[in-house]
């Protein structure tokens, strides 16, 4: 399991902690999937993703600076200006210097967090040249992935409880077949390689979403958008449709392996010549190498 360490955000996490209590503790999340608990992001898996958890702590921390210092406003004039202390009020109505305080500081405050979101944002929409180019078609209730420069293309289908228990006993690590997450046919991409996914669909308004890589974007009958993200960690990442589009929206999740190169092109080829076996044999076993390596899996018993 991985802990998100927040300790390289002391400063800012100090100040933070000492308001919000409980709220603030060490999150422990998922890697690429939600773990017992949680309360904060799932690992980031991509330069996009850690920077929105940077970019939600940095917001975070002004809230908090923001609340505290409301509420011990209130305090103190609940204490100096109560009618004890103060039996005569003053009949004062404008302060010059107060009022630009409060006008300027929060337009300060809004420039603060306006600059790294609009960093963020741009960061996001600028796609570096892609290694690799899926298209993520969403159906009601499911997800294809067509890779059009390997001319393949993967169906991806929800297990049931006995599907996945079937799944297990054929050799797959449990965790890596959590209830609701794991689809008969996961989608592979190569570690490190820049993946461009186009998103379509062909009914009602899906959203292809895999939190660990920070992507999320609509997927639209008759339009493409687009998202691209870029693994740094091999292991399996699971997302699911944000979109409330139906009766099975909660059952069209997205499961996406990162593996390596070798490895995703070995997959290709087996899916091009037609051979299913070959294709599940070898997720199979990088199934199996990847709980081997216990620092990249999430080895967590799922129920
Ligand atoms: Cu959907």
């Amino acid at each position: 399991m991985v802990t998100r360490s927040l300790s390289n955000r002391m400063p800012i996490w100090l100040l933070a902690g000492l308001s919000m209590g409980p709220l603030a503790l060490p999150a422990t999340a998922g890697s690429g999937q939600p773990s017992p608990k949680q309360i904060g992001f799932q690992d980031a898996v991509t330069p996009i993703a850690e920077q929105i958890h940077a970019f939600h702590d940095y917001v975070n921390a002004i809230i908090v600076a923001i609340t505290a210092f409301v509420l011990l406003l209130l305090i103190y004039v609940m204490w100096r200006f109560s009618e004890k202390r103060n039996p005569v009020p003053s009949k004062t109505t404008h302060n010059t210097l107060i009022e630009v305080v409060w006008t300027v500081v929060p337009v300060l405050i809004l420039v603060a967090i306006a600059i790294p979101s609009f960093k963020l944002l741009y960061a996001q929409y600028t796609f570096p040249p892609p290694g690799l180019t899926i298209k993520a078609v969403g159906h009601a209730w499911n997800w294809t992935h067509e890779f059009p420069d390997q001319g393949i293309s993967v169906d991806s289908v929800m297990l049931q409880d006995d599907e996945r228990e079937a799944a297990i006993k054929a050799g797959m690590p449990p965790e890596q077949v959590p209830r609701n997450l794991a689809v008969d046919n996961e989608v592979l991409v190569p570690v490190g390689k820049v993946v461009h996914v186009l998103v379509t669909s062909t009914d009602v308004i899906h959203n292809w979403t895999v939190p660990s890589f920070g992507s999320k974007v609509d997927a639209v009958p008759g339009r493409i958008t687009a998202t691209w993200f870029q693994a740094k960690k091999e292991g399996i990442y699971f997302g699911q449709c944000s979109e409330l589009c139906g009766k099975d929206h909660a059952f069209m999740p997205i499961s996406i392996r990162v593996v390596k190169e070798q490895v995703f092109n070995d997959w290709a080829a087996a899916l091009k010549a037609r051979d299913r076996r070959k294709a599940k044999e070898i997720i199979r076993k990088a199934a199996l190498d990847l709980t081997g390596q216990s620092k990249v899996a999430d080895n967590r018993p799922v129920k």
